[in-house]
Formats: C-alpha cells, structure tokens, sequence
C-alpha cells in the first residue's frame, strides 16, 4: 500500500494521443487495484477555465501574458484539492497537461521563457513525466487540427521544440 498517490503529468503537443493514453492508464491502474483519477489542464468548468476556454474558442482576446497567467492561476486553485486527493485520499492523479504545456505553448509564442516559468514555482512538482512526442505532421494527419487558437502547424512545431527543452531526467519519452 502506498503512503501517498502519485501525481503522474502526460504532456504533449494537440493530437499526440495524450487523452487516450490518459483515459487507458487509469483504467489499467484501476484494474491493478490502485485507485486512480483522471484530472485535465486547463479545467474549463471554474471562473478562470471559463476566460481560457473563450479565449481558446477565440471569443476573445487577451493580451499573451495575461493569458499565462491565467492558465497559471487555474492550476493554483486546484492545488489544495489535488494535495488531499494524493496525500490524504492516496489516490493516484493522471494528470491531462500540466505547467510544462504552461511553459511550452507561451514560450513557443514568443514570450520570456524563464517569466513563463515564474508563475507556476511552487507548484506541487510531479513524480513522473509522460512525454507523448509524435512529429507535426503524422499528428496532423489524424484527422487534423480543429477550430481551436493553437491548432496551427507552425505553433505546434514550436511548441514541440519548447517542449523538448524542459526535458529532464523525470521524463519518459514515448515508453
Ligand atoms: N495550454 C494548456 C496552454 O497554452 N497553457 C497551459 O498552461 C495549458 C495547461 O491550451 F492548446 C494550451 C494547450 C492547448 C490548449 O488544451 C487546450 P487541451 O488539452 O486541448 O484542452
Ligand atoms: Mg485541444
């Protein structure tokens, strides 16, 4: 029996596969007795997910900074619930993008990588890293990239670039 769940982040670029694999892994973790739970970034159902997901369906604008900020301040609220979920419930987190997807999509905008990374210190840090890596293109042609703000080939190529710069000894690359 564990003393604490894990707090697992899957992370990739859109269409990389991230919510299926996501969807199986608590399933088989589930089936092996360990009682596990999904949770995805941003969530849209708060106040601050509400201005993302306009933002994402491109119902409004906001400045670049701004926007990080907010996608920040959506994991922050979240981190009391997920503290008891993993220390004092002992559940296990899949967790659908985290800080790094934070760090990767504002930076592959043009913004300050090391400000983007300010935001999100102290943040509960995960134990492992799923990296899902899958080339632009062969993502692409999975049924192609929606209606979505950052559903565009050329942001999605650096933001996979962005992506391979936080890359540490905790990541697990396409295992
Ligand atoms: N995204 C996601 C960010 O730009 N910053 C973040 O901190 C997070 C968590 O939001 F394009 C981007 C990544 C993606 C979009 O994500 C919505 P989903 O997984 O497609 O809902
Ligand atoms: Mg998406």
């Amino acid at each position: 029996m564990l003393q604490r769940g894990l707090f697992i982040v899957v992370e990739g670029c859109d269409r990389s596969g991230k919510s299926t694999q996501c969807a199986n892994l608590v399933s088989n973790l589930t089936k092996s007795g360990i009682d596990a739970e999904l949770i995805k970034f941003p969530d849209r159902t708060t106040q601050t997910g509400k201005m993302i997901d306009n933002y994402l369906q491109q119902k409004s604008e906001l400045d670049d900074h701004a926007i990080h900020l907010l996608f920040s301040a959506n994991r922050w609220e979240a981190m009391q619930a997920i503290h008891d979920k993993i220390v004092h419930q002992r559940k296990t987190l899949v967790v659908d993008r985290y800080a790094f997807s934070g760090v990767a999509f504002s930076s592959a905008k043009g913004l300050d990588s090391n400000w983007c990374r300010h935001s999100d210190v102290g943040l509960l840090s995960p134990d492992i890293v799923l990296f899902l890596d899958l080339p632009i293109d062969e993502a692409e042609k999975r049924g192609g990239f929606g209606e979505e703000r950052y559903e565009k080939k050329e942001l999605q190529i650096r933001v996979r670039e962005e992506f391979m710069k936080l890359e540490d000894k905790n990541w697990k690359v396409n295992l």
